[in-house]
């Protein structure tokens, strides 16, 4: 998986012949004339220490927050936020805007909820694909790269959630589920994570701090809601019994922290937090 990651980064650069773009836009390593045997091992291991890890939690329960504050730690740690804009700004054609998606989805959820988890999921794995910084490459240190959710929450908190709650149809949830497969299959090994943070905090603490950000289009969420999206995490990564797809993700190890406290202000709590995540890195 390493090899091909690395690859991806040299075709990002316009360097690499043997990948192909899809018509997705994304890279795609032609296998059969992998450069696995010709290039020199040093520079593979470049990208083999990189170490990928999402931050997963309910809604506005301070993924961002955090996320910058690990990235204000150490250099060698680049943090890959959520690209929420991208959902707000649908790219038209010639510069102008098609629509704010997300506000479309929480505007009317069952019409617009399978759209917006299509582009979600596909927005997100071309975020994740992009090549590491050069420093990342080149850290003396062990470089992590944070993301800011992944693939796996799409699918199995929100999408599932949505099915669940009868805004996704069953034959929208046969056609997404067999794109989510289709494109690990194709790009998986290249965003496979090594851990997960989970920041853990009760709905109604999520519901205050989402009031105090007052992003818009997430006016009308109700705690139902965000109630049955904590049930969905502590499914998926407390109790396990979430059906997942991937043998490795159900192996992977996962830091639980609680995020219940105001962790940005006190320092303290900060410090005690950060400490967590680098042992967590370290034993990855
Ligand atoms: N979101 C969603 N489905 C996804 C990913 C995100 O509905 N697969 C929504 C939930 C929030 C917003 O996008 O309204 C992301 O904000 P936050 O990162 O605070 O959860
Ligand atoms: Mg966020």
């Amino acid at each position: 998986r390493y090899l091909c990651r690395f690859s991806t980064c040299s075709m990002l650069s316009g360097t690499h012949s043997r990948i192909k773009t899809t018509q997705l836009g994304i890279a795609k390593m032609d296998l059969s004339t992998s450069p696995i045997c010709e290039s020199g091992v040093g520079q593979m291991d470049l990208g083999s220490r990189i170490k990928r890890v999402s931050i997963e939690g309910n809604i506005a329960v301070g993924k961002s927050t955090f996320a910058r504050l690990l990235q204000n730690v150490c250099q060698d740690w680049e943090v890959i936020p959520e690209p929420v804009s991208k959902w707000q700004n649908i790219e038209g054609t010639s510069q102008t805007s098609a629509g704010n998606l997300l506000e479309m989805m929480y505007a009317d959820t069952p019409r617009w909820s399978y759209t917006f988890q299509t582009f979600s999921l596909l927005s997100r794995l071309r975020t994740q694909l992009q090549p590491p910084p050069p420093q990342l490459l080149h850290s003396s240190n062990t470089p992590v790269q944070v993301y800011e959710r992944s693939v796996y929450s799409d699918r199995y908190i929100f999408a599932l959630t949505m099915f669940q709650l009868g805004c996704i149809n069953a034959a929208e949830w046969a056609v997404y589920q067999d794109w989510h497969s289709f494109l690990l299959e194709q790009f998986g090994a290249l965003v496979q994570l090594e851990g997960i943070i989970y920041l853990r905090a009760p709905p109604e603490t999520c519901m205050a701090r989402l009031g105090m950000r007052g992003r818009e289009e997430e006016r009308g969420v109700k705690l139902d809601y965000l109630q049955k999206l904590h049930s969905q995490h502590e499914s998926w990564l407390m109790d396990k019994t979430t059906v997942l797809h991937s043998e490795k993700l159900k192996q992977l190890p996962i830091l639980v922290l609680d995020a219940g406290v105001e962790f940005e202000s006190d320092p303290e709590v900060r410090e005690m937090l950060t400490t967590k995540v680098k042992e967590f890195f370290r034993s990855l």
